[in-house]
């Protein structure tokens, strides 16, 4: 089977037959017009054949359909970019070894899921001891003060305990976007960061679910990580970076 990386498709059943599958809700009562305007949504979203493949009713005022439809359009992968984040992973132990090597000193970590957001998983997996499936969590890393301070913190809570926690670095968690709540709530601690003359003191890391790292710097953040990450994918960036800015200050 040969690819054409410059025309890729969905797979389905055979290579370019551009197979998707798509599932959603509508706001209307569940009827047989209701399924005949699912399949007609998804053919005026420009994909060829669609067929429902499954349709419920999911309560009064409310359908769920999967529909299977063709895609036309196809992507040149080859002229795709992602600015990814350049960073040599290591692991726990030789995180450990850097930071007594290079820093001789203790790093604190200040981590926080801020404001309505009321989700912890996402900073707990990178902040407490457990960690996250088998990758154990910055609490226990030698030479890293951890300091998970939970969610719905206020901004100015975080910001008053990055100042008297003397943070390195700071780790911020958003998992609800709905209605841009994150972009608010990130952009507001920046901005009391750079009100309290701070900002440019810490390293200001955010992750979530759909966190990256170009978004994540597009709102005034050092670096963004999203789905999958381990306590060592930002350990490993949060030691290599703070020593590279260390550097630079020398040599000023
Ligand atoms: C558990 C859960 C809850 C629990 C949270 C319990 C708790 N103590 O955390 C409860 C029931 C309280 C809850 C409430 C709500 N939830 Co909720 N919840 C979930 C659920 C099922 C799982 C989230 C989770 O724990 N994931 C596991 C962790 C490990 O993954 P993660 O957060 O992505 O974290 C990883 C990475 O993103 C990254 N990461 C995360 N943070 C950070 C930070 C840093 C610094 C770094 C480096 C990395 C990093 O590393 C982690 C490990 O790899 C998701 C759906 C889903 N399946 O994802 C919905 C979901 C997140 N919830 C959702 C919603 C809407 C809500 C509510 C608004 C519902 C409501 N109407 O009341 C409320 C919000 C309450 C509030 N004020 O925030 C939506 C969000 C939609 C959106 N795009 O905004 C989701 C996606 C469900 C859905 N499909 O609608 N929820």
């Amino acid at each position: 089977m040969e690819v054409n990386l410059t025309g890729i498709k969905p797979y389905g059943d055979t290579l370019d037959d551009g197979a998707v599958q798509l599932s959603f809700t509508l706001p209307i009562d569940y009827s047989d017009e209701a399924v005949e305007a699912a399949r007609l949504l998804v053919q005026k979203m420009g994909f060829d054949n669609p067929k429902v493949v499954f349709s419920r009713d999911i309560g009064r005022g409310f359908s769920y359909f999967i529909v299977y439809g063709k895609a036309k359009e196809s992507i040149d992968v080859t002229k795709v970019k992602v600015q990814k984040l350049k960073v040599n992973v290591m692991d726990k132990g030789e995180i450990e070894a850097f930071i007594k090597k290079d820093f001789g000193r203790n790093l604190n970590v200040v981590g926080a899921c801020i404001e309505s957001d009321a989700h912890t998983v996402g900073i707990d997996a990178i902040m407490n001891m457990k960690g996250y499936n088998g990758h154990k969590g910055l609490e226990s890393y030698k030479g890293i003060n951890a300091y998970n301070l939970g969610s719905q913190v206020s901004c100015e809570e975080l910001a008053a305990k990055i100042i008297e926690l003397k943070a390195d670095a700071v780790l911020v968690s958003q998992v609800v976007t709905q209605k841009d709540i994150h972009i608010a709530n990130l952009t507001k601690l920046v901005e009391i960061l750079e009100a309290e003359g701070i900002r440019d003191r810490v390293l200001l890391v955010v992750g979530g679910p759909r966190i990256d790292n170009k978004f994540a710097q597009e709102l005034g953040y050092d670096a963004g990580f999203g789905p999958g990450t381990y306590a060592e994918d930002v350990a490993s960036y949060l030691v290599q970076e703070l020593k590279r800015r260390e550097r630079e200050v020398i040599q000023e």
